[in-house]
């Protein structure tokens, strides 16, 4: 079952990765390592603009890539010159993640960082003297930009780099050289709120893919007991979790809005259209996972006009498709409900609330609730949530409708989780609607249940 910290991660749904470093400017994806801080020069760098974009298309939070593999650091830390102290960019006394988080919490978004393991810049990597730095650099990032709400690692580790003049290939060995436990300690003291990601959690995992989908069905648990579970080890299992599994490592799916990571001129007309964000959100949030987007500031230090068109159209879709539950209107019947009724009976499906859920008595695993209209609805998407601190309970729901003096199956979906979006191929209209939960691992804890309608489909 999820901890505290979890489920406030849960809730967050959707969020924002920013790419941004040296990169941008030299139009790389990975850089060596030897990149001179003077070409980070953002011509009209803009915080707010960047920020204001992220809440508008829905983001929640945004995770900024604080170092990347590069090692260039996008605040002045005190334990290298290869920062934004030697950039031109506001004379050398910029710090970026001080203006973007400042920005986060002005707009009311949350906060994250990503702190590359794998630094080609630094003499030191694949040394023991460079772990030393590596959690020097993250104590900073923990204690001087106020609440963050996650800490993201990722399992990159290529090999050849600059390494303070080297210019050569190190290894290093994944499972013992970063000794993770240490160093997610250091987080748990600083900001014990925080998320901790990697492929293997412990906190959320990676889905196992960067195209944003999560496999169907979609398990919150895996099991931590492999040995191939670390940080840059096997990503079998990761789409579809694990279950029962050994502990709750929900998953978010990262994507980019463009081919790549950072910002490259020649993909201003590659960004992905609203429809492909909307398969991706169906995919990610619609399985339960987070969705952590990418979009990735220019040259100029901004979100690119072709990016805030497609996520402005994907946001209004979204808008018009959520505004509206249909299903509000029903009158609810369910085949069982557990004692006292007034605290799990299935009216609580419809009350908008995570905190309540509609709940059977504990031998009734696959019970069935039925909503009644006065006049017929015409829907396209399914919505089921789970009171998620009592853990993932349901294995497989199926949905009808009620045609032609006959109950007619009109979907199906296996894992709920945090958040099910069961998007139809086609609006249906019907004036009874039931849920049979066909699978369960305990008696089923439901917190929501939405019907709505996608305008144009
Ligand atoms: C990976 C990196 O190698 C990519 O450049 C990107 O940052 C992605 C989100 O994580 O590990």
């Amino acid at each position: 079952m999820p901890s505290e910290r979890q489920l406030r991660w849960h809730e967050m749904e959707f969020y924002g990765f920013l790419h941004f470093t040296v990169n941008t400017f030299t139009d790389k994806e990975w850089g060596y390592g030897d990149e001179d801080p003077a070409v980070f020069h953002p011509t009209d760098f803009d915080a707010d603009q960047i920020v204001r974009v992220a809440r508008e298309a829905g983001m929640r939070g945004l995770i900024l890539t604080a170092k990347h593999h590069d090692g260039f650091c996008l605040w002045p830390s005190a334990h290298t010159e290869h920062s934004v102290k030697r950039s031109p960019w506001r004379n050398g006394r910029g710090d970026v993640v001080r203006e973007i988080s400042e920005a986060c919490h002005r707009h009311g978004l949350k906060f994250g960082v990503y702190l590359s393991p794998w630094d080609r810049n630094h003499p030191e990597y694949g040394r023991p003297g460079y772990l030393e730095y590596y959690r020097n650099q993250l104590r900073e990032l923990l204690t001087q930009y106020g609440e963050l709400f996650a800490v993201w690692f990722d399992g990159a580790n290529g090999g050849d780099g600059y390494y303070g003049g080297a210019r050569e290939t190190r290894r290093i060995d994944n499972r013992t050289y970063y000794d993770w436990p240490r160093t997610w300690a250091i987080v748990r003291e600083l900001q014990p709120m925080a998320c901790i990601f990697s492929d293997a959690g412990p906190d959320f995992r990676w889905i196992g893919n960067e195209r944003g989908i999560a496999g169907d069905p979609c398990w919150a648990t895996l099991d931590l007991s492999k040995p191939a579970r670390y940080p840059g080890g096997s990503s079998e299992g990761l789409e579809h979790g694990e279950r029962p599994g050994t502990a709750w490592v929900p998953a978010e799916c990262d994507v980019s809005i463009r081919p790549g990571w950072f910002y490259h001129p020649a993909e201003d007309d590659r960004v992905k259209s609203p429809e492909q964000l909307l398969h991706i959100y169906y995919s990610s949030v619609g399985r339960g996972c987070c969705l952590n987007l990418n979009i990735p500031p220019d040259r100029r230090g901004r979100i690119h006009e072709n990016d805030i068109r497609s996520l402005r159209a994907f946001r209004r879709i979204l808008d018009a498709t959520f505004a509206t539950n249909l299903a509000r209107q029903a009158t609810v019947s369910a085949s069982a409900v557990r004692a006292p009724a007034e605290s799990y009976g299935p009216h609580l499906l419809l009350d908008g609330r995570r905190d309540t859920f509609w709940c059977t008595p504990d031998e009734v695993t696959i019970p069935w609730v039925e909503f009644q209209f006065a006049s017929p609805v015409r829907f396209n998407v399914v919505e089921l949530r789970e009171y998620l601190p009592l853990g993932q309970r349901i294995e497989a729901v199926a949905v009808d409708c009620w045609t032609d003096g006959q109950w007619t199956e009109i979907a199906r979906a296996t894992s709920i989780g945090n958040r099910r979006l069961i998007r139809l191929p086609q609006a249906v209209e019907a004036g009874r609607v039931r849920l049979r939960i066909t699978r369960a691992a305990a008696c089923p804890a439901l917190s929501e249940f939405g019907l709505y309608l996608e305008p144009g489909r």
